[in-house]
């Protein structure tokens, strides 16, 4: 069995690293961040995923996975490092490699010959190719010659809140920047992966994984656009999408506060940034996505007078999780908090707010929250508050952004 060394630990490459090594094959995972490596070598995690502690735990008490600040060698290395974007001053939105490229070039005093090097991370068209060149001018710089070294980019699709399911029975793609290498990396998710596992080129690979978040994205922009449109003509957007779903062709998504996470409100940009004239309706998309929030916040102060005590009912991304990055939610709150309204936040999944909202807004239970607040935003879907009837919530304005409330 090969061994494997996997770059940058965190919601891709923890789970990653942590499957490889209950399947028997020896994995050394590196983080930069020290109390990273210390949490997961104690069998400990730093980051929320359903059964993900269970999984390092078995991992870490096998003996197979050990993390490390630094890279160590192996067969096989996986890079799973982020990529986010810089906004230029023009407000452009630039992909930033910079941590592909420093976890890249960290490779050179460790690859050997015929290592194969996988870059799992999402990234535009033409990062796999920059992955070879940075580690080759990297060599150089260092004065090694290493020969058939082999590239794969093998990006990831597994949804937060189902990771360990979804990483063994997703469809796997990948794409080689030659068939050897896309062969080789199928043979090694192979290890786990129970589903289909596609051969392609690396170019393909990587617009195929953001073509799949751009594809949500412009959906779930549909179903925001058509909420904004029913907000103007005084029709209640969660009957028409019920209705128009009705048809045996369409599949509206549903119309929430925004859209957050680190893959869907990002990846599109990367395809934006490489074809920027040809890429009109995603850049819309997400035009219509970002400004959602604005849209919300616009409503409650509406219907808040000034001083108001309003509850904002859930904080994370997306329901039945605690990820409160890049949340649409907390930046409601946020700014609801700045236009001087009393703000109680209702997030049954944290009991720290998040840097952004502390010292300005209150964590509250939902009793103490539906007794105290005039205004009620409902932000989340949470199984929580899957139960709240507008009874309950007499007397009181709502706004809710997920049409969860029922009469
Ligand atoms: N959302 C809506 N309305 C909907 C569906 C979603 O407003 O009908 C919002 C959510 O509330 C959330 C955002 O969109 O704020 C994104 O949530 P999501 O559940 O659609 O997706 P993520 O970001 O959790 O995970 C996505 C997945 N991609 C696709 O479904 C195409 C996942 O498979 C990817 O692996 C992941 O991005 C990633 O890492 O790229």
């Amino acid at each position: 069995m090969p061994s494997l060394c996997v770059l940058g630990l965190g919601y891709i490459g923890l789970p990653t690293a942590s499957i490889f090594a209950t399947k028997g094959l020896r994995v050394v995972g590196v983080d930069v961040t020290p109390s990273v490596v210390e949490t997961i070598n104690s069998g400990r995690i730093h980051i929320q995923e359903p059964d993900l502690d269970v999984l390092v735990r078995a991992a870490v008490q096998s003996g197979n996975l050990k993390a490390s600040l630094k890279p160590a060698p192996a067969d096989v290395f996986i890079l799973a490092v982020p990529t986010p974007f810089l906004v230029a001053a023009d407000g452009a939105r630039i992909p930033d490699l910079s941590f592909v490229e420093a976890a890249t070039r960290s490779l050179a005093p460790v690859v050997a010959a015929g290592n194969l090097i996988i870059l799992e991370s999402t990234s535009p068209v033409g990062t796999t190719e920059k992955v070879k060149s940075w580690l080759e001018s990297e060599l150089t710089k260092i004065g090694r010659k290493v020969d058939g070294l082999l590239y794969a980019h093998c990006p990831e699709r597994i949804l937060p809140g189902q990771m360990l399911k979804e990483l063994v029975s997703n469809d796997r793609l990948c794409g080689g920047l030659t068939p050897a290498a896309a062969e080789q990396a199928r043979d090694l998710y192979a290890t786990f992966c129970t589903a289909q596992i596609f051969l392609t080129d690396a170019r393909t690979a990587e617009l195929a994984k953001l073509t799949e978040n751009a594809f949500r994205d412009v959906n779930i922009a549909f179903a925001n656009e058509l909420s904004l449109i029913c907000d103007h003509l005084r029709i209640d957007v969660w009957e028409l999408i019920r209705l128009a779903n009705r048809h045996p062709r369409v599949k509206i998504l549903q119309p929430g506060p925004g859209v957050g996470g680190h893959c869907i409100a990002v990846d599109p940009w990367f395809i934006v940034d490489a074809a920027p004239a040809q890429a009109r309706l995603m850049r819309t998309a997400r035009e219509v996505n970002d400004s959602k929030p604005h849209h919300v916040v616009a409503q409650v102060r509406a219907a808040a007078g000034p001083g108001a005590v309003v509850a904002c009912l859930g904080l994370a991304f997306k329901a039945n999780i605690d990820d409160l990055r890049e949340s649409p939610s907390v930046e409601i709150a946020a700014h609801l908090a700045d236009a001087g309204l009393k703000v109680l936040a209702v997030e049954p999944h944290v009991t720290v707010l998040p840097k952004a909202l502390q010292g300005r807004v209150e964590l509250a239970s939902l009793d103490d929250a539906l007794a105290r607040a005039s205004v009620i935003v409902l932000l989340v879907d949470h199984r929580a508050f899957a139960n709240l009837t507008l009874e309950q919530l007499k007397g009181k304005k709502l706004i809710d952004t997920r049409g969860v409330v029922r009469s």
